[in-house]
């Protein structure tokens, strides 16, 4: 490096921090408010990684520019930093969750603050002190008023890694969300819930409003999974009670030959009789691995079932049909049960083969020896409905079942209640106590926060209940002996709503001023990872909801644009961890290339939403590329500028603009990087400072430097964007430039065939038409293809040309001899 860009990079964020640059306010005359916001990280004891970098970049980018666009920008960072994982950190470095917490936020601010990121720091959150979890206390508390908390007994997924429960958007395919080799198994937990179902129709409902991914749209669109079905009453006889059977197919009723109990489902052994009551016992302990959502998901799943002892009627048919248990159904979807019609569904159809069980045709287009027909045809063997086609009996069984009051139209949600309960110390507390004499009993606000003990054991099962001091507690209501609740919330319960503590991140009095929040929320633009497709974003959505409804907010959507940033691999393509040892570091990349070199590189690579990975030798391109431009400042003489260049600035503006605002930065670091390739050594302070400000988002350390350079005493940083002029931009200029590329291209490509056929050349003569002969420059053209290269035009009588090849120019397209 010859430049030392780690000083200038000092420099200028010891001036942006000192000046407060990046400072925001409400209400700024004549600016319209901007919200950019990256989703926060979780700040783990290895700092950031390059991916990490990139992703911030990305944001970085964004603000700059609408900042110089003339917006009112919000830009704030914090700290997602209760979970599991600093707990695990902390048992393994023997160190209390939050020293290990406050440690690793450092590491990560000032790393952030030697990306040149331009947060406004005087904004950040962090969900680990009380100052912030009081507040999620506090929403507690007015859910469990709304009847929006609630506490029960379910069969929920356990993580025998986590040592807790996970919420069923954590559960993926049948493992945890944290440990893809863990199977999560079922337990019957009490726990408590957030009733996200409540909003189910909303959430789905305001979908399409969403500037979001089309993959995340429809990501969840199918978590949420909205089912227009028919409940059929079935009367269970054992127990005298008729359960309603959700069904898409109602048309499919007579061919109904047993039906299928989930073998999680909560009442499953007041079905199954004494005789079979040892069988089933062992089917259900040996099938409690499988989670909830995954089960209905995984179509190959083996199906395995045990007859329960008891039956059903038909309400139809009037026939007793055997009620199964089966491991492929979902306790809490639907009734728990379904109706088996092995003809026409697959997993029906699995599971009869296997315990021959009857199948029976009742609707025609398919050969059910060979497998189930799950498509349209008619009915038969449907008493009265037979010859109807089945998707118009799908209506007519529906309206005869409801005029006999045995069934009804009915719609279901996949989306479940979020189960919010952990068993886990570093979280924030449940603000319930258990009295002896009131039972659960809510905390009161004034006795807010609720603090976490510190001293307590880690080790087995939840470190909260050793500590006794704390456990042990008086009943709000009557003051009696009560004990605290242990369970501590899930930490997306924190991420749901810290985009609205941001913009009062200092109230003690309430969790945000609604006039603050008022100004700057929705977020303008969000920037995240696509994993969180259900599981933040839908329980962010909820929340906004929520504390819409009662009365905290506004408006509906807390994110009207969101962006999915690609994934940055190591060299080679290979994922970054720390077992391959690739992981990328900031600071030896910082240390050997300075950082708005890696930034530089980071956004040329791809478009950001693109998977990219890292290079040794795309990062050593781009330190040559600022090093000229470093060079080319000192050097410069400033005068006029010729057309050519005011055209090529013009057009770089007007292309670079567009290309920022739909983050196409890949797009604006090619034009950047050719306006300053263009540019003479001779030309005007204006071309140059316009030049820096469209490469000021980018990079922002040099830009202030180059800029202060020219004589400039205020920041680039909040300087406006430049302005382009439609008239001076002159396609002549850039045709001239089109054809130059050309040329080289096209004697690149010739070299490369002879190359090919092992020919080897080192002369090159161009024949160009008289008038094109200003185009071409013979020195650029030989440097560029690294040959010696001689160019004529056409009508020059002495020109080298052996074997006539100046006969094949054409306009644009020069011939080309090599020798
Ligand atoms: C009879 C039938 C016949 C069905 C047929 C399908 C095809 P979606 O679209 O997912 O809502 N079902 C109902 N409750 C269930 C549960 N708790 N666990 C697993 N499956 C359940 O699908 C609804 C269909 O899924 C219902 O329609 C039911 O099977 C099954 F030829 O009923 B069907
Ligand atoms: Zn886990
Ligand atoms: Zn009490």
């Amino acid at each position: 490096m010859k430049h030392n860009f780690s000083a200038i990079e000092k420099k200028w964020q010891k001036k942006w921090a000192a000046k407060k640059v990046f400072q925001s306010k409400e209400n700024v005359k004549g600016k319209e408010k901007y919200y950019v916001l990256e989703m926060f990280p979780y700040p783990s004891a290895e700092g950031l990684h390059m991916g990490h970098a990139l992703n911030y970049s990305i944001g970085d980018v964004y603000a700059r520019f609408k900042r110089m666009n003339g917006f009112n920008v919000l830009y704030p960072m914090g700290f997602d930093s209760l979970g599991l994982p600093a707990e695990n950190a902390a048992i393994k470095a023997k160190k209390h969750p939050k020293l290990f917490t406050e440690n690793a936020i450092k590491n990560y601010i000032r790393q952030m603050q030697e990306l040149g990121l331009s947060y406004d720091w005087g904004r950040i959150v962090e969900t680990f002190k009380p100052e912030y979890y009081k507040w999620n206390q506090y929403f507690f508390l007015k859910f469990l008023e709304k009847g929006l908390a609630y506490r029960k007994k379910a069969p929920v997924n356990w993580c025998s890694k986590c040592e807790s429960v996970l919420a069923n958007e954590q559960v993926h395919n049948g493992k945890c969300w944290r440990h893809e080799e863990t199977d999560v198994e079922i337990k019957h937990l009490k726990q408590w819930f957030l009733k996200t179902t409540d909003y189910a129709e909303e959430l789905l409902e305001k979908i399409p409003d969403l500037k979001w991914p089309e993959k995340i749209k429809l990501m969840q669109y199918n978590w949420i999974g909205k089912s227009h079905g028919t409940e059929i009453l079935f009367d269970i006889e054992r127990i005298n009670e008729k359960w309603p059977i959700f069904t898409t197919r109602p048309d499919t009723i007579y061919g109904v030959t047993f039906m299928v109990v989930s073998a999680q489902h909560p009442r499953l052994f007041e079905l199954v009789t004494d005789s079979q009551a040892g069988e089933m016992k062992k089917f259900v302990k040996k099938i409690r691995s499988v989670s909830q959502r995954s089960m209905k998901e995984k179509e190959s799943l083996d199906k395995e079932g045990v007859f329960t002892g008891s039956y059903v009627r038909n309400p139809l048919t009037k026939e007793k049909i055997p009620i199964w248990a089966g491991n492929f159904v979902l306790s809490d979807y639907g009734a728990g049960m379904v109706m088996a019609v092995p003809a026409h569904d697959k997993r029906d159809y699995d599971f009869a083969k296997k315990y021959g069980l009857e199948m029976r045709e009742v609707i025609t287009g398919g050969n059910t020896k060979k497998k189930a027909y799950v498509g349209e045809g008619f009915l038969i063997n449907s008493g009265d409905f037979n010859n109807l086609n089945s998707k118009e009996a799908v209506g007519k069984i529906t309206s005869y079942l409801e005029g006999k009051r045995i069934g009804k139209s009915s719609i279901q949600f996949k989306l479940k209640d979020w189960l919010v309960s952990r068993q886990r110390y570093w979280g924030t507390p449940i603000p319930i106590v258990y009295c002896e004499e009131c039972g659960v009993v809510p905390l009161q606000e004034k006795d807010l926060p609720l603090k976490l003990p510190e001293k307590v054991k880690f080790g087995k099962g939840n470190p909260l209940e050793s500590a006794k001091s704390w456990l042990e507690t008086k009943c709000p209501k009557c003051k009696g002996p009560a004990k605290r609740e242990t369970d501590t919330m899930d930490t997306f319960f924190d991420s749901s709503w810290y985009y609205l503590r941001y913009c009062d991140n200092k109230n003690s009095k309430k969790p945000f001023d609604q006039k603050k929040v008022g100004y700057w929320m929705p977020v303008d633009q969000y920037i995240g990872g696509a994993e969180h497709a259900c599981m933040h974003l839908i329980y962010a959505r909820f929340f906004t909801k929520v504390l819409r409804d009662l009365g905290y907010l506004d408006f509906d959507e807390p994110f009207t644009r969101l962006f999915n940033q690609g994934m940055l691999a190591g060299p080679g393509g290979e994922k970054m961890s720390k077992s391959k040892g690739n992981v990328i570091n900031p600071d030896e990349v910082s240390k050997k290339y300075g950082m708005d070199t890696a930034r530089f590189f980071l956004l040329s690579l791809a478009a950001p939403d693109k998977p990219r990975d890292w290079s040794e030798e795309g990062i050593k391109g781009s330190l040559r590329f600022i090093e000229k431009i470093m060079g080319y400042f000192s050097e410069v003489k400033i005068g006029k500028a010729d057309a050519k260049t005011e055209s090529k600035l013009n057009k770089a503006i007007k292309e670079v603009s567009l290309d920022i605002e739909n983050f196409k930065f890949n797009l604006a670091t090619i034009k950047i990087r050719d306006l300053f390739n263009s540019l003479p050594e001779n030309t005007s302070k204006e071309v140059l400072e316009k030049s820096l400000k469209l490469l000021h988002p980018i990079c922002p350390h040099i830009t202030e430097e180059l800029w202060a350079k020219l004589g400039n005493r205020k920041f680039i940083s909040l300087e406006s964007w430049p302005d382009f002029n439609e008239k001076k931009i002159n396609e002549d200029f850039e045709k001239e430039d089109e054809a130059r590329d050309k040329i080289v291209g096209d004697i690149m490509n010739i070299i490369k065939i002879l190359e090919e056929k092992r020919e080897k050349r080192n002369k090159v003569y161009v024949y160009v038409l008289p008038k094109e002969i200003d185009f071409y420059d013979e020195g650029d053209i030989s440097k560029r293809v690294g040959k010696d290269v001689r160019i004529f035009s056409v009508s020059d009588k002495g020109k080298y040309d052996p074997t006539n090849k100046s006969k094949n120019t054409k306009p644009g397209k020069p011939g080309i001899y090599l020798e």
